[in-house]
């Protein structure tokens, strides 16, 4: 499928998204009770739990055009002998991710509320990389860990290998366990904005929009096409302010549109 594209069409005219297997189920028109999947049900507790916390949402437009012409340049180069075949675009968010992450750590942490109900920050050193995964049993959020470390093709394996698992339905309990903050990419599906909904236990999680290119002006006024894609944050306000987050976001943005800088921290 070519980077933008919506889904695959179904058999029939309407794009399958439009068409959930629940509803394709029911031919009469008398209503039944169907329960819950297991992922439904995992997916209900978790967003029962989540919609606890106090969101607020942060959104900024990111120009991909320098990211597109680095990954190809990268994707150019990776052969048989690589560890993955291609690169998305995902590894380069989830590096940038991480690599702000060292600026502000206070969005990798975690509130916990002792027998007194009385609130602490944990701290996180690790960046486990939580990634929202649409699979044929439906939402997982598998995490890549320790994101520090990782080079942006080591992302790719372990984004690979973990996609492959979700599909499968082979997911492990420690792949899903530990995240600390999560990238939720919907853009590949379609929609250009997303109020993504925060992980229980994590205090941040950033919504990918589809990139479009549009018309957008340049330094000089005039106007040129360019790739764009809307980058939605919603953050536990309890515990971060707007101020921070926006700081974050901006350094994420910096790193990708200036890509040279992410490899100038590169460990
Ligand atoms: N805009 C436009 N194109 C995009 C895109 C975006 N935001 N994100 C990915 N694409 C493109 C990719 O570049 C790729 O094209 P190429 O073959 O040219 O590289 C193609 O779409 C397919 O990408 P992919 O899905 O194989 O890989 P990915 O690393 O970009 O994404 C994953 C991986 C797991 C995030 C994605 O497959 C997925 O499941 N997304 C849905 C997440 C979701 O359901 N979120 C909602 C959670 S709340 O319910």
């Amino acid at each position: 499928r070519k980077s933008g594209e919506l889904v695959s069409q179904s058999s029939s005219s309407q794009p399958s998204i439009l068409r959930p297997p629940q509803a394709r189920a029911v031919s009469s028109r008398v209503e039944t009770k169907v329960p819950l999947t297991h992922i439904q049900s995992q997916m209900l507790k978790a967003m029962t739990k989540s919609l606890t916390i106090p969101h607020f949402l942060y959104s900024d437009e990111i120009n991909f055009d320098p990211l597109i012409r680095l990954r190809s340049i990268i994707n150019e180069s990776l052969d048989a002998n690589s560890p993955v075949p291609r690169v998305s675009f995902m590894p380069f968010v989830v590096k940038a991710v991480s690599m702000a992450l060292d600026q502000y750590p206070l969005l990798n942490s975690r509130l916990e509320f002792d027998g007194d109900n009385k609130p602490t920050l944990i701290m996180r050193p690790q960046h486990n990389v939580g990634v929202a995964m649409d699979t044929p049993a439906g939402l997982v959020v598998p995490n890549i860990k320790d994101v520090n470390s990782l080079s942006i093709l080591d992302i790719a394996a372990e984004l690979r290998r973990l996609q492959e698992l979700g599909v499968e339905g082979k997911l492990t309990p420690a792949d899903v366990s530990s995240g600390t903050i999560t990238v939720s990419n919907i853009g590949n599906i379609g929609g250009t904005v997303v109020a993504p909904v925060i992980v229980a236990g994590e205090v941040a999680i950033l919504g990918m929009g589809r990139a479009q290119t549009l018309p957008r002006f340049g330094e000089k006024g005039q106007v040129v096409a360019e790739t764009v894609m809307n980058f939605s944050w919603s953050a536990d306000h309890r515990v971060v302010d707007g101020a921070t987050m926006a700081r974050m976001a901006a350094l994420v943005r910096e790193l990708l549109e200036v890509p040279g800088k992410m490899f100038a921290r590169m460990k």
